[in-house]
């Protein structure tokens, strides 16, 4: 394909460099894109918005913000000498360990020549007539690509919710999702945060060790299992890397691709006294693997009631004032919203600086001046720290002005939800794809291994092309209309579709109702996409 450069425009001025393909984002998935396709002799273009790679784990500094993901897996599988030389010290890694991995994969392959840093993508358009993207950044320097490929995210454009008075707040004012990069100190401050999401979890905790007083504002309590956090030995260590080509393998056979041991018994046909053995073991083994427990939990109430009390339980173990225990035990569906995984969470209410305030009956009044108020209180604090959350999945998507064939907004395709073939490609969008995009198993799955497969198959794809001697593929509107149905039906027949989560949208005042993404698990995710790769891209259309 052809070499990256600029030419003198009809008019004189200068035409915007282009590329095989242009590249939006340098976390995970656009890092392995650009090796990839570079790999095989393509002019690339990453446009970042942040100063450096890492994406996530550029953004999310938070105090405590780390993978919950066992750092052996939450970590690329693609090059056997990386994994092999690189060392993660914890089971859980920190996020300054993961940006270090980040960085460390970007100089290990030298991607940094075709990345440009501080370069907020502001709008892509596909031009027809020269079949190519115009790829614009809000400093309105274009560049041009054959295809291009939006590794924009899944959790990256943070949710700051219009409170009212909320720009009123005199002091200093953070989201655990777009962290200052400048140490953020809270010794002797009254700080709130507000959210008890995954973020919050981590990050109260130590935001607790430090602040004079911590207001903890909650309108939906969480489930959080413990972590069990600890050190990595370095025979564990060795043991892993010696095994790794099968523990890779065994985790794409998962449906969340994390190599655990699924239960494939029933909680229901299970004694009492064995599913509580059975919960006992996982929670004292730490992390997300406790929702594994049961092959009934996320499809049968009755099933899932079983946990959700056993939890419940747990929590009023772990705090000693029997209201404040109650107001942090959920009553909602157990993993219907993400699971947290914590590291001394529910212990942090039992400190005399850590409040709780309830939400739940009296939301959030306004931002005031001076702090928060809630049914007539005003809590006076130094620093509010916002913890909720981010417009999921379709967010970061939506705020570039993206344009397809005949000028098709993305914004208006899916005014109704996103409609997508595979999560990864739109009709109407020729040679435009989306890693890990909504219709994708993405977010259920451990994204490591999920954006390795979804890169992998872009890059096949766009092989096959240039092979085949074709310029162009674009999902057809009959495929993308069957995937929408399959994904829909399967999202139906789960416990998660039951509650308010940002799987849903719901989070997000206006944004649909939909389901995101594909509940159907990683290896028939991955068996489909593989079908389709070899029927010579079935439900795509080919010029
Ligand atoms: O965000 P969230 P998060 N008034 O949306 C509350 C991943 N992650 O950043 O539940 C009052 O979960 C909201 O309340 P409610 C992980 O996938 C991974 O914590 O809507 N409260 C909720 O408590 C996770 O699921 C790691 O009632 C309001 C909170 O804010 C995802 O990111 C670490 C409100 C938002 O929780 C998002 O987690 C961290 C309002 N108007 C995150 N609006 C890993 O370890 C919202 N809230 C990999």
């Amino acid at each position: 394909m052809n070499q990256p450069h600029a030419k003198p425009a009809a008019n004189g001025a200068t035409a915007p460099a282009d590329f095989d393909a242009v590249i939006v984002g340098a976390g995970f998935a656009g890092l392995y894109m650009l090796h990839r396709l570079r790999g095989m002799g393509f002019s690339i273009r990453v446009l970042e918005a942040g100063s450096g790679v890492g994406g996530t784990w550029y953004w999310n500094r938070y105090p405590g913000a780390r993978c919950d993901v066992e750092s052996v897996q939450y970590s690329y599988q693609f090059d056997d000498a990386l994994q092999q030389d690189w060392e993660w010290t914890e089971r859980y890694a920190t996020q300054p360990e993961l940006l270090r991995y980040a960085n460390h994969v970007a100089d290990r392959f030298d991607l940094r020549r075709d990345i440009q840093f501080n370069t907020r993508v502001k709008s892509a358009s596909f031009d027809e007539a020269a079949g190519r993207w115009v790829i614009e950044a809000e400093d309105g320097t274009p560049v041009t690509g054959r295809f291009c490929i939006m590794a924009t995210g899944c959790l990256s454009s943070p949710n700051l919710p219009k409170f009212a008075g909320l720009d009123s707040f005199k002091g200093e004012r953070y989201h655990t999702g777009y962290w200052p990069h400048e140490e953020v100190g809270f010794t002797g401050k009254r700080v709130a945060v507000i959210g008890t999401g995954s973020s919050a979890v981590q990050s109260i905790p130590i935001i607790a060790e430090q602040a004079r007083q911590l207001y903890v504002f909650q309108r939906t309590a969480n489930y959080a299992v413990p972590a069990q956090n600890a050190p990595l030995e370095s025979a564990y260590v060795r043991k892993v890397k010696a095994d790794y080509p099968a523990m890779r393998a065994r985790a794409k056979t998962t449906m969340t691709g994390i190599d655990f041991d699924y239960s494939d018994q029933e909680a229901l046909a299970t004694s009492p006294e064995d599913r509580a053995r059975e919960y006992e073991r996982r929670w004292n083994g730490g992390g997300l693997w406790f929702l594994g427990a049961f092959r009934d939990l996320m499809v049968d109430q009755e099933a899932n009631d079983t946990a959700a009390d056993f939890v419940r339980d747990k929590i009023r173990s772990r705090v000693d004032d029997a209201r404040v225990a109650e107001l942090l035990a959920p009553k909602n569906t157990i993993g219907c919203k993400r699971l947290c995984v914590d590291i001394g969470y529910y212990e942090t209410f039992n400190r005399p600086n850590v409040t709780l305030v309830d939400l739940n009956q009296s939301p959030l009044q306004a931002i005031t001046p001076a702090g928060v108020m809630v049914k007539g209180r005003e809590y006076e604090v130094d620093a509010i720290v916002f913890a909720t959350g981010f417009d999921a999945m379709t967010g970061a998507l939506l705020k570039i002005d993206i344009k397809g064939r005949g000028g098709l907004r993305l914004a208006d395709k899916w005014g109704e939800g996103p409609r997508t073939y595979l999560g990864v490609a739109m009709a109407g969008f020729p040679n435009l794809f989306t890693i890990t995009g909504p219709g994708s198993p993405s977010v259920l799955t451990n994204m490591l291994p999920t954006i390795e497969q979804h890169v992998e198959w872009i890059a096949d794809a766009i092989k096959y092309l240039r092979d085949h001697r074709h310029t162009r593929m674009e999902a057809s509107p009959a495929a993308e209309e069957e995937w929408g149905m399959h994904i829909g039906e399967l999202a139906g027949r789960t416990l998660r579709y039951t509650c308010n989560s940002w799987y849903l949208g719901v989070n997000i005042p206006g944004k649909p109702r939909v389901f995101m993404p594909y509940i159907g698990g990683f290896p028939r995710y991955i068996e489909k996409c593989n079908e389709v790769a070899r029927g010579g891209y079935e439900g795509f259309l080919l010029a």
